[in-house]
């Protein structure tokens, strides 16, 4: 693609990421207040990750406006990353409230997940932070990907594996929720190594480079529509049976 169509491409999903983000925000807030307390504290997480998301994709879109005419290396990604740092722990934490498991499991699999995404999140911000391209297996850029993989497959262990044991109290509407909340966690968050190796191997799979970066944005912000306010969607499914009583 020429790179004014990459550019307009990146604008228009980030311009949609802010729509997306915006709009969910009003929907979670006025959503939980139908809720009984307890159940609450989910969908309000929620709320949070869309509300730090919009302002950050206000940030990022002003930024790509700023590359116009000159270099996508002018783009900041720190905003993206400072966005994770935040958002993604929120994440993991309202995916393991919203079971209301024993209290003693619940804050144990807080603690370690929130610790194993915020590694995530900053190994993989070294790595992209090398801009090298096209070589895979000695750039800087794999391995920090490579370690904030580690982190990403202990996150992955704990939701698959740990949770099961006191899991298998919740009722069977609420593991079924569940386990597609878990794979659609998987599906979605799995983007984002993807998008993150574009630009390391675009030559090798025929893309110029230009091309691995603007797929890498749309890949970002594709996942990040479907990693907040989609995923949002379906914990405030969960919260609304358990306050139904089941
Ligand atoms: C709302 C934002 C979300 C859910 C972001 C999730 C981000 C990841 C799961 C990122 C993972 C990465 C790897 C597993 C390796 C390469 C570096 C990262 C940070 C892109």
């Amino acid at each position: 693609m020429s790179p004014e169509q990459g550019y307009q491409l990146v604008y228009n999903f980030m311009s949609l990421a802010i729509a997306s983000m915006g709009a969910s925000f009003f929907f979670f807030i006025s959503a939980r207040g139908a809720l009984k307390e307890g159940n609450r504290m989910a969908v309000t997480l929620s709320a949070t990750v869309v509300l730090i998301a919009f302002y950050h994709y206000v940030r990022i879109f002003d930024s790509w406006v700023a590359t116009a005419g000159g270099s996508l290396g002018e783009f900041n990604e720190a905003y993206r990353y400072v966005d994770w740092l935040l958002t993604v722990p929120l994440l993991v934490a309202e995916l393991i409230l919203v079971l209301r498991l024993d209290k003693k499991v619940e804050s144990k699999l807080i603690q370690r997940n929130v610790v194993y995404a915020f590694l995530m999140i900053a190994t993989g911000y070294i790595g992209e932070m090398d801009n090298q391209t096209s070589v895979v297996l000695d750039s800087s850029r794999t391995i920090w990907g490579a370690i904030s993989t580690i982190f990403f497959v202990l996150i992955l262990r704990d939701l698959f594996g740990g949770i099961d044991a006191s899991f298998k109290k919740q009722s069977k509407e609420i593991q079924g929720i569940f386990k597609v909340l878990r794979v659609v966690l998987l599906a979605t968050w799995g983007v984002y190594p993807i998008a993150y190796l574009l630009p390391t191997i675009a030559g090798n799979i025929g893309l110029s480079a230009g091309d691995g970066l603007v797929l890498k944005q749309v890949g970002y912000t594709i996942a990040d529509i479907l990693a907040k306010p989609g995923y949002g969607l379906l914990i405030w499914k969960i919260a609304t049976l358990k306050n139904s009583g089941r």
